[in-house]
Order: C-alpha cells, then sequence, then structure tokens
C-alpha cells in the first residue's frame, strides 16, 4: 500500500518502551484528593466507602489487564505490579501507563454511586500515574514495603489526630500535641486518653489492601453436556503484612524467590 506524504510524521515518535525482565510498578494517585474528599464529606480519617470504590476499581484493572499479578492500595493511591515478563504493548510506558490510569478513573466516576448511594459526584476525579521499573525482587519487595509502611505511619498519625480533634482540640492543637512523638508515644495516647487500642482498627486501614489472583475450580458444561471442572482467576482482596515473609512464603505463584 502507498504511503501517504503525511506518513513520515511518525518519526516523530519517541521510543518509549521499558527495558525487558525487570518488574513494573504502575502507581496511580489521587489528584488533590485532599480537597476532593472534603467537598465529598468522607469520614475522617478514614472512609470505608472510598477504600471500597479504590478496591473495586482496582479490581475491574486487574481482571483486564492480565499481566498484573498484585495490586497494593491505600489512602487515594493504588500500586499495580506487572510480571517481569510483560509484553504488553510491546512495554511500551506511555500505553501501558494510559491505559491503566484512565480505566482506573473511569471506574471510578462509573462505580461512584454504588459506593456512595446517598451523595452525588461533585466533579470529575483524576489519577496521576508514574511507572517504575525495579530489577530485583528485593527492590519490588523493598517498594511494597514502603508503601505500607507509609499507610501505617499515617494511619497511625491521623487516627491521633482525629482523635485529638473530635475531643475538642482545634487542628492545629492537635498538630502541636502530636509534633515529635514516636510510633510508641501515639500508641499510649490512643490507649490512656481515648481508650482505643490501635491494634483493634481494622486491618484495612493499619495495612492497606493488597490484591492478588487466585485460583479457583468452578463447574461448567463442555460442548457434550457433561459437568467438568475448570479453573479460573479471581481476584482476592486481602488486608495482610506484606513486609514480612510469610505472606510471600505463602504465595508462591507470586515467583518472587528472593526472600
Ligand atoms: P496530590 O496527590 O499531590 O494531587 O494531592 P492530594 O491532596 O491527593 O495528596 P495526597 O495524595 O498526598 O494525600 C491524599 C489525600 O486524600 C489526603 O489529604 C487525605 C485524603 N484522603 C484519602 N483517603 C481518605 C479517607 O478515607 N478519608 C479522608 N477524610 N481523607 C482521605
Ligand atoms: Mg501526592
Ligand atoms: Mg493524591
Ligand atoms: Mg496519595
Ligand atoms: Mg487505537
Amino acid at each position: 500500500m502507498a504511503k501517504s506524504k503525511y506518513e513520515y510524521v511518525k518519526q516523530f515518535e519517541k521510543d518509549d518502551s521499558l527495558i525487558p525482565n525487570t518488574w513494573l510498578v504502575i502507581r496511580i494517585d489521587g489528584r488533590s484528593f485532599h480537597k476532593f474528599s472534603e467537598r465529598h464529606q468522607f469520614e475522617k480519617p478514614n472512609d470505608r466507602r472510598a477504600l471500597d470504590l479504590m478496591n473495586k476499581c482496582a479490581e475491574t484493572v486487574m481482571s483486564e489487564i492480565h499481566d498484573i499479578i498484585l495490586a497494593y492500595g491505600q489512602s487515594d493511591e493504588f500500586s499495580f505490579v506487572l510480571k517481569k515478563e510483560c509484553d504488553l504493548y510491546c512495554r511500551r510506558e506511555a500505553k501501558i501507563l494510559s491505559t491503566i490510569v484512565s480505566l482506573f478513573t473511569s471506574n471510578y466516576v462509573f462505580l461512584w454511586k454504588t459506593y456512595f448511594t446517598d451523595k452525588e459526584l461533585q466533579y470529575p476525579p483524576s489519577f496521576d500515574g508514574r511507572v517504575v521499573q525495579y530489577p530485583s525482587d528485593n527492590n519490588l519487595r523493598d517498594y511494597l514495603s514502603w508503601r505500607q509502611a507509609d499507610c501505617h505511619i499515617n494511619n497511625l498519625y491521623n487516627t491521633c489526630f482525629w482523635a485529638l480533634v473530635h475531643s475538642g482540640e482545634t487542628e492545629t492543637e492537635a498538630e502541636n500535641t502530636l509534633r515529635g512523638t514516636l510510633s510508641s508515644d501515639k500508641n499510649e495516647l490512643l490507649h490512656s486518653s481515648f481508650n482505643i487500642n490501635y491494634n483493634n482498627i481494622p486491618e484495612i486501614y493499619r495495612k492497606g489492601s493488597v490484591l492478588i489472583k487466585q485460583e479457583i475450580d468452578f463447574k461448567t458444561f463442555n460442548l457434550k453436556g457433561i459437568e467438568v471442572v475448570r479453573k479460573k482467576k479471581v481476584v482476592t482482596i486481602l488486608h495482610v503484612d506484606i513486609i514480612q515473609n510469610k505472606f510471600w512464603k505463602e504465595h508462591p505463584e507470586l515467583n518472587l524467590i528472593n526472600f
């Protein structure tokens, strides 16, 4: 087929293929969700509906993009881990990133009313996204540990902060009360002043959400009408520690050998 005289413009497209054989992590994060959570009166410190909505969007992304083996979410962010051998869009960064961010965002809008039944969406939310390549299993483990540690630190702080504010301190006073405190001080404050045992706070808030694909058997009928057992992968949502080795030992199918 003859080329049009315009085709040369393709030469201006730059090659953005990611290097082979590295873990790919796509992290998306709500744009200005401080404002978004205020405008939609999210419960403080944690709004279960908002987290469930995020998790459902991530589940959809995972079901659609087969190369995602695990996702980790907390607050307004989600990280998607694509397996090393991933050849999606020939590993072109912009294609992979834009597909995941837009699929997540459209689901967020599409599913909003299912989770916020009594609250209209006030304006269209957006998410930013980035791709990071991790060459070793340890790098990937450390990345995920970093995000889960961040979840814990923020949740402990926010739990204290809002307990102080709900008990009558102004936001500035609460900030001053917490300035310079260690984790142990915060746990003690929750315990002695508010009778809250931090370890009894739901794990979804303390640990975030880990999504993996698990193979299950299901019964169906083959072409001859005979009942057969087939396998399919379903996304499972867990709220567990992914910093220690236990989780990785329990999930050899994730193929992270280094622990
Ligand atoms: P960015 O990401 O730079 O565009 O700016 P933000 O405002 O999204 O900042 P970020 O991502 O560092 O922090 C997430 C914000 O979202 C933070 O202000 C708290 C808010 N947020 C997330 N989940 C909840 C929730 O469940 N309840 C409440 N009240 N706020 C939440
Ligand atoms: Mg940010
Ligand atoms: Mg954000
Ligand atoms: Mg964030
Ligand atoms: Mg096209």
